[in-house]
């Protein structure tokens, strides 16, 4: 076990045999072993929790988590080399927010019939205060979500917020039922138990479930914030209509409602918000909706029938269940544009209504 990882060197033979089985795991790939080496033995430590998901999970595409929200300064000469190569980039690498989408983006100019759409927009963010979820103590996940409940109880009483903080953490004044818990997980609404995700198991990311786990949800269900998976947060906003722009518009702005109680993000010049996987960095965002497209994928029973069409529009598209599901009835797949570094806010907006006007034409041939 790479666990036992006190003793030198240890864990480099493990990459090493990844490296040669797995070419694409990322972490493998690009972990220099001198590197290593020469780094003092406090940070060879923290590094060695970073890369411990990849070789413990061989077929990672990534193979690495941060664990300190200064782990991407720190560790940069080598991080650097993964999040390049994920996110395709070469050259000056810097992130700016900016959420201007030069428009309403209303799918209804596509087409009429395109006004009952499923959106869905999401963003990571971490507090510069705690360690990330990987690197936290059981002390920390409860101050985190304490934190987390003082926030919430003024977006309770805000106009167009209200709703409510639901938390796993026993005991909690908060804590809800299993049953209830089950219920929002099959919504769709929570997120479900990190134990059974072996990749964030690997990086501690799972430790002292379901202690500081929680969601908050408007009064409405049109905006969540997860405390405690992945990332600290997981902001949300979701609505089922015809304005692109309005999904966004309400996450902007809920954000913004969330900095305005004292909430520090984490960012860095170069890489923009700091998220717990390198493959969110940049905006942290996962912007998608539901799209039928009968025709373009065989009635929904061939999705990776649209993925040529879909890489070239700069799209990731995957089942209306989720990864590795098939289309939904009536042929309908969750498409999003695959870029999160490099790119803006209102950029995502614009491609994923250029990718759904594109993809609309060729369904109706
Ligand atoms: C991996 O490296 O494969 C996992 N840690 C998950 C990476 C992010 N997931 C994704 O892009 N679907």
């Amino acid at each position: 076990m790479f666990l036992a990882l006190h003793s030198e060197g240890v864990g480099v033979e493990e990459i090493a045999r990844v490296r040669e089985t797995h070419p694409d795991n990322l972490m493998a790939r690009y972990f220099d072993p001198a590197y290593y080496e020469a780094l003092p033995s406090e940070h060879r430590r923290r590094l060695e929790r970073i890369v411990a998901t990849g070789w413990q999970n061989p077929d990672s595409i990534m193979g690495a988590y941060a664990m300190h929200p200064d782990d991407y300064d720190l560790f940069r000469p080598y991080l650097d080399k993964l999040i390049r190569a994920y996110h395709h980039i070469e050259g000056d690498l810097s992130q700016v927010s900016d959420w201007d989408m030069g428009g309403a983006l209303d799918l209804r100019r596509i087409d009429p019939a395109l006004d009952d759409v499923s959106m869905r927009v999401r963003v990571g963010r971490n507090l510069v205060e705690f360690p990330l979820p990987g690197a936290m103590t059981h002390a920390d996940r409860v101050a985190l979500e304490g934190r987390m409940v003082e926030v919430f109880s003024h977006l309770v009483v805000t106009e167009g917020f209200g709703g409510g903080y639901v938390s796993l953490t026993p005991g909690s004044p908060h804590e809800i039922s299993p049953e209830r818990y089950d219920e929002l997980v099959a919504q769709h609404r929570m997120f479900k138990d990190m134990r059974g995700d072996r990749f964030l198991s690997a990086a501690g990311m799972s430790a002292d479930w379901p202690h500081g786990r929680g969601m908050y949800q408007s009064e409405d269900g049109g905006f969540m914030v997860w405390v405690g998976e992945e990332d600290h947060l997981r902001v949300m906003a979701m609505e089922r209509g015809a304005v692109l722009g309005n999904v966004f518009e309400r996450l902007r702005a809920g954000l913004e409602l969330l900095a305005s109680h004292g909430l520090n993000f984490a960012r860095s010049a170069s890489y923009g918000y700091v998220t717990s996987c390198p493959t969110n960095l940049g905006t942290g965002m996962r912007a998608s909706l539901h799209l039928p497209l009968p025709r373009l994928t065989e009635n929904g029973t061939d999705v990776e029938a649209i993925k040529p069409l879909c890489k070239r529009l700069g799209l990731s598209v995957r089942g209306a269940g989720g990864e590795h599901t098939a289309a939904g009835e009536g042929g309908i797949v969750d498409i999003s544009p695959s870029a999160r570094l490099m790119v803006t806010e209102g950029e995502i907006a614009r491609r994923l209504y250029q990718g759904v006007k594109t993809l609309w034409a060729e369904e109706k041939g």
